[in-house]
């Protein structure tokens, strides 16, 4: 049931559903009533200021139904920038400019870390949220008090993400965010408190400093949180505050609903969405997100430095707070065309700008020489509007009385006519803003780790093809291609030489060989065949599996046999397009032989046939085996139990305790984790402690490899060793080309074959996948299969699951189970074998094949063992198919 206000506007304002008291309630509470249904505000001749375009009633879309969002209803126009989920958008620039001063949700950039916190209508009213911390008088309020209780206040406010423009810093070198173009900002009128009123009446203690802000969305870090001063936060002229409504309608879900923080002037990233908590405190918020989200590095840090310089993160210097002064030529357009002929003489130039911190931009300048001359452009500000609004001025329930501030929170517009035959003599448009303390935007890009407070010069190329000129910007966004600075770089141009890449005298192209060096070619150029997603799609089983990487089509029919992760990987992968595994988890060898395999490139012109999108990971999965082998499935940390000093147990809560893990005895599956902030992948394939058919939990045994001085430690290990419990971690399987039936019978390739006996060689923790079959053989009474076990480690301490293997040679007797323990750096008292696993343990230890060929080698462990063991084993007089290395 709604109550729905009419409005030629189109606002729909819909009151909670509630029982009959409470709407009687509601009455009394006029103010309540003034904010959900407001007057229509057209009608007054007086109002002079710009209202917000009609919006759209939007429908949940397709993409999203997979997704832990499947509830929020969106515009399809707007460009995702990372995959379908979580959701990070921006609108076309042009029609994000199209809708003028203010923008609709419908276009409205969306900036979201993860899942968006669902809360019904009929439930927003007794939202609840602290103000607590450092104060006199902590209280939890709900979203009722604060509408009954304080004055309400509505203000047109930009917000802008840090990334915008963040495509331009990734074209010159990858950062560790993902590409916004210049459509990362938008506008619209904010209803709610003051943040200054709330904190007034909590009572900041003496030194108290900072306003720690926290969301109901958990993240893989923990919620999201941040922190601002309070002296900023305390002062009316910034124009912080709690906001339960945007444009006059209730908070749409990927804008906070019910309730957010809204800070004119900083980084988007500061303005707290699904707010729970305002905590005031002495010192900057801990959280992960504040202090390795939103900074700006120094220049010389790398992505892979800026791993390991955890003071660094920390150091608020490199926070960002005000946005920086930027601007963007928004007209003309991307591959906007314009014909000299049509008898039009002049062309106008239309854009944004925008200055931090409540500054005003002053100026806005063009150039059409690369910055020897420059010529001003008019400036709006439709801000200025809303000043002149009489005192006491209402608008959605909210004072909109701001004819006594100064600051600006907004963005304004710049236009220029030019002539075009101006224009059809540059080779390019170039401009640049100016703010009121007279800081103008620079001439070259400060590259930095995470990519953010691009603001350049905006640079538009002007070409002309024939009787008319085509404009080319410098991006687009997400992966879109197009934009000068992808072409000048694969050009050979050096876009960071000052120049925008124009070849200065004497300066050499960089060989565009030597830019690409570092990516192996995975393409066979000879390869001309244009491939439909349908075609794709017909080849998605296991004769003939196709699969897509980077847009190119592989067969890997030819590649079943060969490999190493088993044909089961291959066939998983038929008809999907798999990218990111593929890149994340193969070798520059591996990727070194898809040439061999390419066979044609995928079509992507048409939409109507295009690629499903890979399906997201399930976040509860009600069926009975928790390893799915084409989709990701979710599992949520539950202990790390510490074994050894390097190594945990890690065991992962499934989705229901009678879900059963589902992997075959021998085979693995994969593990994928995500850099919260770049959203990259770290994919790797481990073997469980969990046999496949326990239920309820998972345990991975993981030995974590830490950096040390001299080396670098491994990724996905000291990632994982990161994570808090409650932390969603994802799975995927089982794959491998090995599996052990039961009772000598083994699969290799899905080739049966039968052994009276395993010679298992592995080290460190490589016991994992060897202990699953020795554990298995070892349980079965009836296995009469022999298995000698020879694990080599440096100390003692080192040798992982020792007691269990130890237990499972007393239980079964060593003639059925024989454990041999190696060390290569024995302390005094051991009294086991010491030395390395080279050939002459293997001669005296397991000597030549028999004749029957009745044994199989196992083996797993580092990369020198692992060789070591094949060249003994070869030299020795055993077959490459006599041994498999995990
Ligand atoms: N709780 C929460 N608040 C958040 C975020 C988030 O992921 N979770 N993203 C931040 C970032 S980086 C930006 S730029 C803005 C974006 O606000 P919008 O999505 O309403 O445009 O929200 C900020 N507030
Ligand atoms: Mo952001």
């Amino acid at each position: 049931m709604e109550v729905v206000s009419p409005s030629p506007l189109g606002f729909r304002l819909p009151l909670p559903p509630s029982p009959p008291q409470e709407v009687i309630d509601f009455e009394k509470q006029n103010i309540i009533l003034s904010t959900y249904n407001v007057e229509e505000p057209e009608s007054e001749p007086t109002r002079l200021y710009p209202l917000p375009p009609k919006p759209r009633q939007n429908k949940v879309l397709p993409e999203d139904l997979k997704t832990p969002d499947n509830f929020v209803e969106r515009d399809p126009r707007l460009i995702r920038l990372t995959g379908i989920h979580p959701f990070n958008v921006e609108a076309p620039l042009s029609d994000l400019y199209d809708e003028g001063f203010l923008t609709t949700k419908d276009l409205h950039y969306v900036r979201n870390h993860g899942a968006v916190p669902r809360v019904e209508d009929s439930e927003i009213l007794d939202w609840t949220f602290t103000v607590e911390g450092m104060v006199e008088k902590p209280v939890t309020l709900t979203l009722r008090d604060l509408i009954r209780d304080y004055e309400q206040v509505t203000y047109p406010i930009t917000l802008v993400c840090a990334g915008n423009r963040r495509k331009e810093q990734n074209v010159v070198r990858k950062t560790k965010g993902f590409s916004w173009g210049a459509a990362g900002l938008s506008t619209a009128l904010w209803t709610g408190v003051a943040l200054p009123e709330l904190l007034k009446r909590a009572v900041p203690k003496r030194g108290a400093k900072y306003v720690c802000f926290e969301g109901a969305d958990k993240l893989p870090n923990g919620y999201y949180g941040t922190s601002v001063k309070l002296s900023w936060a305390m002062d009316p002229e910034r124009g912080m505050m709690v906001s339960h409504m945007m444009n006059g309608e209730m908070l749409h879900p990927d804008h906070g609903k019910p309730l957010r923080i809204v800070i004119p002037g900083q980084i988007g990233g500061r303005s707290v969405k699904w707010l729970k908590r305002i905590i005031v405190t002495s010192a900057p918020s801990d959280n992960w997100y504040h202090i390795y989200d939103n900074r700006v590095l120094p220049t010389m840090i790398d992505p892979e430095q800026s791993a390991d310089l955890p003071e660094t993160w920390k150091d608020e210097r490199y926070a960002i707070y005000d946005l920086n002064t930027n601007s963007a030529i928004c007209y003309p357009a991307h591959d906007e065309k314009v014909p000299l002929t049509d008898g039009a003489h002049t062309y106008k130039l239309k854009g944004y700008a925008y200055a931090g911190a409540g500054k005003r931009v002053t100026r806005l300048e063009v150039t059409l020489d690369q910055g020897k001359t420059w010529v001003l452009a008019d400036l709006t500000y439709p801000e200025d509007q809303y000043r002149l609004a009489p005192e006491g001025e209402m608008l959605y329930g909210g004072r909109l009385d701001v004819s006594s501030r100064e600051a600006c929170f907004c963005w304004c517009f710049w236009e220029l006519d030019l002539p075009l035959s101006q224009l059809a003599g540059a080779k390019d448009v170039m401009i640049r803003a100016m703010d009121d303390s007279m800081m103008v935007q620079p001439r070259d890009m400060y590259w930095s780790v995470l990519g953010m407070m691009n603001n350049p010069w905006y640079r538009v190329v002007i070409h002309k093809e024939g009787q008319s000129l085509r404009f080319e910007h410098p991006t687009q966004p997400a992966l879109i291609p197009g934009g000068w600075m992808e072409r000048v770089k694969k050009e050979g141009g050096n876009i960071t030489n000052g120049f925008w890449g124009d070849k200065m005298p004497g300066e050499e192209a960089v060989p565009a060989q030597e830019a690409a060096a570092k990516e192996i070619k995975m393409v066979d150029d000879k390869v001309t065949r244009s491939i439909t997603a349908s075609e794709l799609r017909a080849h998605d089983g296991e004769d003939e599996p196709w699969f897509v990487v980077n847009g190119q089509v592989y067969d890997g029919t030819k590649f079943l046999e060969g490999h190493p992760g088993g044909a089961a990987s291959i066939i998983n992968a038929a008809g999907q397009d798999v990218s990111e595994e593929f890149l994340a988890i193969h070798s520059e060898n591996a990727k070194a032989m898809m040439p061999a395999y390419h066979i044609g490139t995928l079509d992507t012109t048409s939409a109507a046939d295009s690629l499903p999108t890979p399906p997201e990971s399930c976040p509860q999965s009600p069926s009975l085996v928790f390893l799915q082998p084409k989709t990701w499935t979710r599992a949520l940390l539950a202990s790390k139990e510490a074994i050894s000093s390097d190594t945990k147990i890690f065991t992962f809560t499934l989705s229901h305790p009678t879900q059963q893990v589902g992997l075959p005895v021998g085979q693995h599956l994969m593990i994928r984790l995500r850099d919260p902030v770049s959203r990259e992948a770290i994919i790797r394939a481990y073997t469980p402690l969990s046999e496949g058919s326990d239920t309820g939990s998972l345990r991975v045994l993981v030995k974590i490899y830490r950096d040390t001085p001299t080396q670098k430690g491994g990724r996905m290990t000291q990632a994982l060793d990161a994570l808090p419990a409650g932390h969603a971690v994802e799975f995927k399987g089982p794959v491998g080309k090995f599996e052990y039936l039961g009772r000598g019978r083994c699969a290799v390739n899905g080739r049966e074959r039968k052994v009276r006996r395993f010679v298992m060689v592995c080290g460190g923790s490589g016991i994992t996948p060897v202990f699953a079959v020795l554990r298995a053989v070892v349980k079965d009474v009836q296995d009469q299969t022999r298995c000698l076990l020879l694990d080599g480690n440096r100390v003692e301490e080192d040798i992982l699951l020792k007691k269990e293997l130890d237990g499972m040679e007393r239980e079964a007797g060593a003639a059925k189970c024989r454990v041999l323990h190696t060390l290569s750096r024995p302390a005094d008292g051991w009294t086991g074998l010491t030395g390395r696993m080279n050939r002459e343990l293997f001669e005296r230890e397991v000597g030549r094949p028999a004749e029957e060929r009745d044994t199989m080698v196992l083996i797993c462990g580092p990369e020198g063992m692992e060789k070591a063991a094949r060249e003994s084993f070869l030299g020795m007089g055993w077959a490459e198919e006599d041994l498999l290395f995990f």
